[in-house]
């Protein structure tokens, strides 16, 4: 896969050289280039922004210096995605992130200051790019570096053997079961007088696999109840309700459904 991104901050990217992405680079896997905005300015201050419009606080990047950098990045009628870090865009999720891991090309425009001009993501919408403006979360940034920084890695480890072992991928949080992970224990078994649950060191497999859905599920219950929300009406079976009803304080909720239980 080929990323560029786009940035006055090329510097702030300089973290994906190291850990899996950076391996993933040296090792040909995902050929991410960082580009510096200011080298498609034309005036002696290399000027990328300007005031708004209609009036209001702060500066506005302008769309002719963008424009002259994404006709260099993104080919005429090539396979290349826009991905435009915006706190007025869609949430980035995993699913996002999955989608857009099956991609040949992306171009990521990091904007700064109050954002790009509008008639930007327009025109190579009419071009026919398709253009994704994601939103990381609730929360406001200085610019879309951080925002990329994540996607980047968010994307790349997904990318075709990054990842040591694949199963870490299948059964980690926000996978398909859509609840939280399960809280997870190594060695001492005992630390600050804390023992590590009895039954992950009993050996029997199928009593660890129902405390670890039982926990992801009280987990999920207590911090994200709006993914709980989300289940489809076949994703929990007898135990699974009754586990929730104890969570949420629900006398209702454990009724009705057959049982993926381990001793069932
Ligand atoms: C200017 O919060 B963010 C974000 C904030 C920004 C820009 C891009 C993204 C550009 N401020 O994800």
């Amino acid at each position: 896969m080929r990323i560029d991104v786009v940035t006055i901050f090329p510097d702030y990217l300089a973290a994906l050289d190291l850990s899996l992405v950076g391996k993933a680079r040296r090792a040909g896997l995902l050929d991410l280039r960082v580009h510096d905005l200011r080298d498609w300015t034309d005036d002696r201050h290399r000027t990328v922004d300007d005031t708004p419009f209609g009036g209001g606080a702060g500066m506005v990047m302008r769309p002719d210096v963008w424009g002259r950098a994404l006709d260099d990045l993104l080919p005429a009628d090539g396979p290349a995605r826009l991905v435009v870090p915006s706190p007025s865009g869609e949430v980035f999720t995993q699913r996002r992130a999955e989608a857009l891991a099956t991609e040949e090309h992306l171009v990521v425009a990091c904007g700064r200051y109050e954002g790009i001009d509008a008639r930007v993501v327009e025109h190579y919408r009419d071009r026919g790019v398709a253009v994704d403006e994601l939103s990381l979360g609730d929360y406001v940034l200085n610019g879309g570096e951080v925002a990329a920084l994540v996607m980047v890695e968010a994307v790349g480890r997904l990318l075709p053997g990054v990842v040591g072992n694949p199963h870490s991928l299948v059964e980690e949080s926000h996978g398909e079961a859509g609840l939280l992970e399960y809280p997870v224990y190594t060695k001492p078994p005992v630390w600050q007088g804390r023992e590590v649950p009895d039954v992950l060191l009993s050996g029997h497999h199928a009593r660890i696999e129902r405390w670890r859905r039982d926990e992801a599920l009280r987990r999920t219950a207590r911090r994200r109840p709006d993914m709980i929300a989300a289940l489809g009406e076949d994703a929990l079976d007898r135990r699974d309700r009754e586990v929730l009803a104890e969570a949420t304080g629900d006398a209702d909720a454990s009724v009705g459904e057959a049982s993926h239980d381990a001793d069932a």
